[in-house]
């Protein structure tokens, strides 16, 4: 098919005034009466066709101001209705129906157990009527539902609630209207039997806002955490941004089967209930963080996505970028910023780099797309936040606040592009952002060379940056970037340097963040009495691979005393990461012994002085195996998995009295509270546990045991159950786990991906045999990502092995849920793009696989795309 492109962008031929639905909800056939009243928008010339977008719909009937069409009066085709053009208002009422149960593919109308809802971004509202099924198009929506009252006692759509009553035959009804223009893919309704618990927030305005969470009646007592996560959020916006919510009632609902994390329906959130729902005995510290991040991304997009909107699907990045920026601030606060921040640099770079430099890399703004499904990327969500972020590192909080509370004034109850966005920060802080707009067109990590000189007679300390970034599809060259690069300098005891720059008259500051605008660009200072250490990219203060030629002295230097978090998480981990790069270039020759410097660097961190737990746990953990795969050419996986394990075995070993003794030490037995400070020292004493694994001694395996069997909460369990699953002495454990938890899938999701995940050489063989697990389920998203996507993208050393059965195993699987669900199986396709990477041997039965599903018939154009892009 035709991709779709951003530059052929036209507005809208028909604008739509209101919106009037009726469902009468059924699982087997739900019959969907819309009147839509559309208003013709070319005043020049011939006015245009109107066209519908529909997919998979039986369509009943078609009245146009009141008369009924028959099949002459349109065009009915597989994605469209098509009607003559029309010259003034124009009312339509289409009846379509709609077959929930039967839709597997959880977009549009479906079912999750016996709850009947709808998710409709990017394109699924077409799949309920023909509609213009595009966000420039906004609308007044009131939705009738009509449903059996026992079957479905709640019903719940956008908006306000007007007003309900029965009707003879058993079914009752209720109104909703939503007084906000909006366009179709925020729409939604939930009808089930479920319960909810709520609270009341009042704004800073002083209005009532009723705040509820629908769920299974099971599943209330795990909500209360999402519910203050909710009223967190709305007291967070009002007090960084001013933004307040604008509704009576925000409500949040959790569904089992879910194709992403949640959706920001206006007024009516809906959540996958894994972040939903959140108590100490089934979730874990993570679990309960991500509850956090989830509900208040979902509250935020309430500004920024709903009141303001994107203009086309290419600007998503204008509403996701800028809901995860604004996430993880939040989540810093909570959590402590320096945390945060490395944790979610972390995730960046394993993932958002990997695809940056893979077959799908696109840009934060695509250019091009044949599925909008397949964009909803670590790029646009994750690199999107890190181009807002440079805007705030460049203006400050103050600049920053500024820009946004213009953007959203500016473009309230419209639908903007990614430049409108740009041009509101450039404006409220007198800026030009010409050059930072390639943040958004350009695809790629830019490589920063940094080439440090002092030059001790005249005390200078001179930086030389060179900028560049590689090729990626589509793009071959690159223009230079604005990169806001902050930096201090250190002296040899750690302390700060006051900072002037040559032409400067006097020294400001010990911090600065310096622009890079060409591609070479030299700084110098001047004053600086002995060779400094450069602290630099402090903050992470832009998404680039930094190349500067650091001693190991100088890294643990900044790993022991710098005050930037993410500087000395850094300085350790690219340690780290040399580290083993270099014993995997070695080949078989015996490793040289770990330096003492580096394991003296690590046992500092085990220490009772050791300020923040958990910084010193992220600093502790060796870097992944996609930032070491990433680093390589012609990588043997399983070679690489296998280095990584020995050194860990080796630094259990080194650091054996250090680990046990941390682990006692923060052993509390206290109470499980989850709060920044508690789960700070559980990551540090299960970081110990992990290491400890690792090695077969009688008195790690009563500490692991002894865990295991004590924890009071899912944190520590789950820590002991993975530390043991790997291990001879940990099928005991395993199966009273899954015995345990049989009835709680969410759970049971931990349990299979541990068997995912295990190096055991029989890991794929166990996965097979837990796809007949009575909870495992190739229609629920979950189940199939904790066992299925988990294997192929968490285990390298067993998905990679070298008789080509995990290839085969992930091809097969791909094939089968495409029939499915195609936004699974794309998902589960992606496992393919690091093959370039690979060695020769391997590279030649990946592209023999990828041919294979390439040439099946059937394929979704989800699946297609992301297959064709790495094939290519
Ligand atoms: N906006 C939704 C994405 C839904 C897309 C489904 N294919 C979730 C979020 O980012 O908030
Ligand atoms: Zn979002």
């Amino acid at each position: 098919p035709a991709p779709v492109r951003r530059l052929d962008y036209r507005p809208p031929a028909y604008l739509v005034e209101s919106v009037d639905l009726t469902f009468e909800l059924d699982p087997a056939r739900t019959r969907v009466t819309a009147r839509t009243v559309l208003l013709p928008q070319r005043t020049d010339g011939e006015a245009e066709p109107l066209r519908l977008d529909g997919r998979d719909l039986a369509l009943e009937s078609v009245r146009l101001n009141g008369r009924e069409l028959g099949p002459g009066d349109y065009t009915l085709g597989a994605d469209a209705l098509v009607l003559p053009p029309q010259a003034g208002r124009t009312v339509l009422d289409v009846v379509t129906v709609v077959e929930p149960k039967a839709n597997t593919a959880l977009t549009g109308l479906y079912a999750s157990g016996g709850t009947l809802l709808t998710q409709c971004e990017p394109e699924g509202f077409r799949r309920i009527t023909y509609y213009p099924d595009r966000p420039d198009v906004l609308a007044v929506y009131t939705c009738r539902l009509v449903a059996d009252e026992e079957e479905f006692p709640v019903l719940l759509s956008n908006g306000d609630r007007r007003d309900s009553g029965r009707l003879p035959d058993g079914r009752h009804w209720v109104t909703w209207a939503d007084p906000h223009p909006k366009p179709s893919y925020l729409f939604a309704l939930v009808a089930g039997r479920l319960g909810h618990i709520e609270d009341s927030y009042r704004t800073r305005s002083g209005r009532d806002v009723q705040v509820r969470v629908y769920a299974r009646e099971g599943a209330l007592p795990r909500c209360a955490h999402a519910l203050g996560a909710a009223k967190r959020a709305m007291a967070w916006d009002e007090e960084r941004f001013g933004l307040e919510y604008d509704l009576d009632t925000y409500t949040l609902v959790g569904v089992d089967d879910f194709n992403m994390g949640a959706m920001e329906n206006k007024g009516l959130n809906i959540f996958n209930s894994l972040y939903l729902e959140a108590d100490p005995e089934t979730a874990t510290d993570d679990d309960f963080a991500a509850v956090d991040t989830v509900v208040a991304h979902e509250y935020f997009h309430n500004w920024t996505g709903n009141r303001v909107t994107c203009r086309d699907m290419f600007q998503l990045s204008l509403k996701e970028g800028l809901a995860v920026y604004r996430d993880e601030r939040f989540s810093g606060d909570l959590r402590g910023p320096g945390v945060q921040r490395v944790r979610d640099v972390r995730a960046l770079r394993e993932r958002q780099f990997a695809e940056d430099a893979g077959p799908q890399a696109h840009p934060v703004r695509p250019d091009e797309y044949q599925e909008i499904s397949n964009f909803y990327t670590w790029t646009v969500y994750k690199k999107g936040s890190e181009v807002i972020r440079m805007l705030h590192t460049l203006f400050g909080e103050e600049g920053f606040r500024r820009g946004l509370r213009l953007y959203v004034s500016r473009h309230d109850g419209q639908a903007a592009t990614c430049d409108q966005f740009v041009a509101a920060m450039a404006e409220a802080n007198g800026a030009d952002l010409t050059q930072f707009m390639r943040w958004y067109g350009q695809a790629g990590t830019p490589v920063l060379d940094v080439e440090p000189v002092y030059d001790a007679a005249a005390r200078t300390y001179t930086l030389v940056v060179r900028q560049s970034c590689p090729p990626t599809p589509k793009q071959p060259a690159k223009e230079p970037l604005h990169v806001p690069l902050a930096v201090a300098l250190l002296d040899p005891d750690g302390r700060r340097v006051p900072l002037r720059l040559t032409h400067e008259d006097a020294p400001s500051g010990t911090e600065r963040v310096l622009e890079l605008r060409q591609p070479v660009t030299t700084f110098t200072f001047a004053d600086v009495p002995a060779r400094p250490v450069p602290s630099l990219l402090r903050g992470f203060s832009a998404p680039v691979r930094m190349r500067m030629p650091l001693t190991s002295e100088e890294r643990i230097l900044l790993a022991a005393h710098d005050d930037d978090p993410f500087v000395r998480w850094e300085s350790l981990h690219g340690y780290l990461t040399e580290l083993l790069l270099g014993r995997y270039r070695a080949g078989d020759a015996e490793p040289a012994p770990l330096p003492p410097a580096l394991t003296d660097a690590l046992a500092r961190l085990l220490r009772p002085e050791e300020p923040e737990p958990a910084l010193a746990a992220l600093m502790l953990e060796l870097p992944g195996f996609d930032t070491l795969f990433g680093a390589l050419d012609e990588v043997d996986p399983v070679r690489l998995a296998e280095v990584l394990r020995a050194t860990r075995e080796e630094l259990a070993r080194t650091l054996y009295e250090p680990l046990l003794e941390c682990h006692r030490r923060l052993d509390d037995g206290r109470p499980y509270v989850f709060d920044a400070e508690r789960s700070g020292r559980r990551a540090l004493k299960n970081g110990c546990l992990s290491y400890l694994a690792e090695l077969d001694t009688p008195e790690v395996a009563a500490l692991l045991h002894r865990q295991y069997e004590r924890a009071d909460n899912m944190t520590d369990r789950l820590a002991a159950l993975t530390a043991l699953a790997d291990r001879g002495d940990g099928d005991g454990v395993l199966e009273e786990f899954g015995r345990r938890w049989r009835e709680h899938p969410l759970v049971l999701d931990k349990w299979f991906t541990v068997h995912a995940r295990s190096r055991r050489p029989d890991a794929l063989a166990r996965v097979r045999r837990l796809m007949d697990h009575p909870v495992f389920s190739e229609t629920n998203p979950n189940r199939v990502g904790a066992l299925i996507i988990a294997f192929c993208f968490e285990n390298p050393l067993r998905f990679h092995a070298a008789d080509g059965s995990g290839y085969a195993f992930a091809a097969e699987q791909i094939l089968r849920l495409d029939a499915v669900n195609p936004a699974v199986a794309a998902r589960l396709a992606g496992c393919f793009n690091s093959w370039p990477s690979l060695d020769p041997s391997r590279r030649e039965t990946v592209l023999r696989t990828l041919q294979v599903i390439e040439g099946s018939e059937g394929l979704s154009p989800e699946t297609s795309e992301i297959v064709g892009n790495a094939s290519v």
